[in-house]
């Protein structure tokens, strides 16, 4: 069975990091709804959703994703490139070691989940403002016994290496190609997102189809005209935190309830 582990908004998500935007006001009581709304997604889509409490001071908590990366053998503990957000691990370790022997990565290593893409035993990992050279040795040092190959991306133009590609079927991956060099990609199925639509890479690929924004019909049409399945939700209020959809859940299956 799957299971999607989520975690509470916190009611100081206004003070969360940004980086491509400017803040606005955000309402917290719209980003429960649409966190609620999204969990009911998951659930339609196969997983048992299982919602971790934030802690105090942790504005960015739902975006639950950058905190860890799950592998079927291993789950390896993020360390968040911004500092803010290195508070939200050690709830996140204690959920996850019930599931997946845990791997850690150590200072001076920093790691955002949302900058690692997971295509079968590829695993992408964007160089960006929140991951370096180091989190992503330690990467390779953790998932290279087990199969896995690292291949680093450069990510320059938004935050993460998934706000410009994510996986959207079996080798079929949704790209935003403005924002990631086509070189690491050029062996899978693409789809563009439609060039009014730039944040539109971000699609939760979950059971049989996409979790997906609602923000973004034009590129939703292109996924839909290649054969995959679309459930929109609304998302609104969490983008104006820089979050999508991938960054709200970790998902990871497991063979006991
Ligand atoms: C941050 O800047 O860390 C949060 N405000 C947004 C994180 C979004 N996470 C993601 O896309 N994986």
């Amino acid at each position: 069975m799957l299971v999607a582990i989520t975690r509470e908004v916190s009611l100081a998500i206004g003070r969360c990091e940004l980086t491509h935007l400017r803040r606005e006001t955000i309402d917290v009581e719209r980003v429960r709804a649409e966190q609620r709304a999204y969990e009911a997604a998951l659930a339609v889509a196969g997983c048992r959703v299982e919602r971790l409490e934030a802690g105090p001071d942790m504005p960015d908590s739902v975006f639950v994703e950058d905190t860890a990366i799950v592998f079927d053998e291993l789950a390896i503990l993020a360390r968040p490139g911004a500092e803010s957000r290195r508070t939200e691990t050690p709830a996140v370790a204690t959920a996850l070691r019930r599931y997946r022997p845990l791997c850690t990565i150590e200072a001076p290593g920093t790691v955002d989940g949302g900058d690692v893409l997971v295509v079968g035993r590829r695993v992408f990992v964007g160089r960006s403002r929140r991951t370096n050279e180091a989190g992503i040795d330690q990467m390779q040092c953790a998932l290279e016994p087990h199969g896995y190959q690292v291949e680093p991306v450069d990510v320059s133009h938004c935050l993460h290496l998934k706000s410009a590609v994510t996986a959207v079927g079996d080798g079929l991956l949704l790209t935003n190609p403005a924002w990631v060099p086509p070189g690491p990609f050029r062996s899978f199925d693409r789809i563009e997102v439609h060039p009014d639509e730039p944040w539109a890479a971000n699609a939760l690929w979950v059971g049989d189809g996409v979790i997906y924004p609602a923000a973004w019909p034009r590129t939703g049409e292109r996924l839909e005209t290649r054969g995959v399945k679309v459930c929109t939700v609304e998302a609104s209020e969490l983008a104006k935190a820089e979050g999508a959809v991938t960054c709200c859940s970790l998902i990871l299956e497991t063979k006991t309830d």
